[in-house]
């Protein structure tokens, strides 16, 4: 009996081509001839099989991959997966000549989201949802960050934080949670902004952050949104309940968030399409990661792109995410994300893959658990139908996942 449940607790994957992304090796960490054992879920070998310890051969339930390449799960590090209703509408406004900063100050934009979102029940939000992380998952994907920040009062911010939490345990799949309090005015907040950054730094993130529901804090930067100087309170605010922070910088105008961010040691910096170099040069010395987000950048037609070349010059790491949100990323594929940022901003092959992979691991602050497969790490993979990576950017809407493992399962 013990043998038999230590058995099926070791699981080992043969015949397979690795892309191992593991940070000391060249590239994608290819391994040709390779294999991967895993027991109670994490990885305990990851290699070329004629160096795996025969030990990990016996009693294990061994699939052959019959060559398939194995890369990490892939890792969606900025979402705002739970919202309710759509803006399909405004995109209709926009395609009719209105910009996205017009249908925000008309009343549109974050603001109409809220409405739709205040009038959800938890579990309607949970159900609205699920459709959209199942695509994720369907893609490959075993961790997804979800961001709050439609609630924009206590009892919405919690409500959305808990929906976050509850598809973590309807899905196999990792979530992590972010607390976006700053993300847009509230209607009751009758224009007063620095009233209402005092009641989410005061009030909402404290009773957020006591309740566990939070893994990071995030905000909006920017002139339709909240100053540096509004931000660096919530963020004083985050530090004093001892979570750590993200911000969406410098998307729309460069009021110098990724600086900002950098200063606050941040995880990542997101956006980021009007940075410059100095901003380049905090992330970089920060060791904040710039997670890229094309398919924003794509929907509301923004020109400016984000300097990767800046980016690759000071060392700054590169995360690629979805930025699922209902008005400026509708986008539920980091198959598509990745195509997008190769070919919208010129990323590498070697740069989307470890974007959602390792680099977005860092970019959540778990390089410790997931993002690579390497011994130690959670046995989180994707099995791909493919010849060669370069296959999982090139293609736009097709899926050639083959199976998908979350924690060895
Ligand atoms: N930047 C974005 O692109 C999204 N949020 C943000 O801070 C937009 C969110 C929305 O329009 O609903
Ligand atoms: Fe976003």
């Amino acid at each position: 009996m013990a043998a038999e449940s230590k058995s099926r607790a070791l699981r080992l994957w043969r015949n397979a081509r690795l892309a191992t992304m593991a940070e000391n090796s060249a590239g994608l960490g290819v391994v040709e001839h390779g294999a991967v054992a895993a027991r109670d879920g994490r990885i305990v070998y990851a290699g070329p099989e004629s160096g795996m310890p025969a030990t990990l051969a016996q009693g294990a339930e061994t699939i052959d991959c019959e060559g398939r390449w194995i890369t990490p799960g892939l890792i969606d590090c900025h979402t705002h997966l739970i919202h309710a209703g759509n803006r399909a509408n405004e995109f209709e406004m926009r395609l009719a000549g209105a910009t996205y900063e017009e249908v925000a100050r008309a009343g549109g934009g974050i603001v109409s989201s809220v409405k739709s979102l205040r009038a959800a029940s938890e579990d309607d939000l949970v159900a609205q949802s699920l459709p959209r992380l199942d695509a994720l998952i369907a893609e490959g994907a075993t961790t997804v960050e979800v961001k709050s920040g439609y609630g924009l009062d206590l009892e919405n911010e919690k409500k959305s934080l808990r929906a976050a939490r509850q598809l973590g345990e309807q899905r196999p799949v990792t979530i992590r949670t972010t607390f976006l309090g700053a993300h847009a005015l509230p209607p009751e907040a009758k224009g007063d902004k620095d009233a209402f950054i005092d009641l989410v730094a005061k009030e909402i993130l404290p009773a957020v952050a006591a309740e566990g529901l939070a893994d990071a804090v995030d905000g909006f930067c920017e002139g339709i949104a909240f100053s540096p100087e509004q931000m660096a309170r919530v963020f004083d605010a985050a530090k004093a309940a001892g979570l750590p922070v993200k911000l969406h910088a410098d998307q729309l105008s460069n009021l110098h968030g990724a600086e900002l961010a950098a200063r606050y040691g941040a995880l990542s910096a997101d956006h980021l399409e009007y940075t410059d170099e100095a901003g380049a040069m905090a992330m970089a010395k920060a060791g904040t990661v710039a997670t890229i987000l094309p398919g924003a950048y794509y929907f509301i037609r923004e020109t400016k792109k984000p300097p990767i070349g800046l980016f690759r010059q000071h060392g700054v790491k590169m995360a690629v995410a979805t930025d699922n949100n209902p008005g400026t990323s509708p986008l539920t594929s980091l198959l598509l994300t990745m195509n997008m940022a190769a070919t919208l901003f010129g990323l590498t092959v070697d740069e989307c893959l470890a974007g959602v992979t390792r680099e977005a691991a860092r970019a959540l602050g778990l390089l410790g658990q997931t993002g690579t497969l390497e011994a130690g790490k959670s046995a989180d993979l994707a099995i791909w139908d493919i010849e060669r990576p370069a296959e999982l950017v090139y293609r736009m809407g097709f899926n050639p996942l083959h199976a998908r493992i979350w924690r060895g399962q």
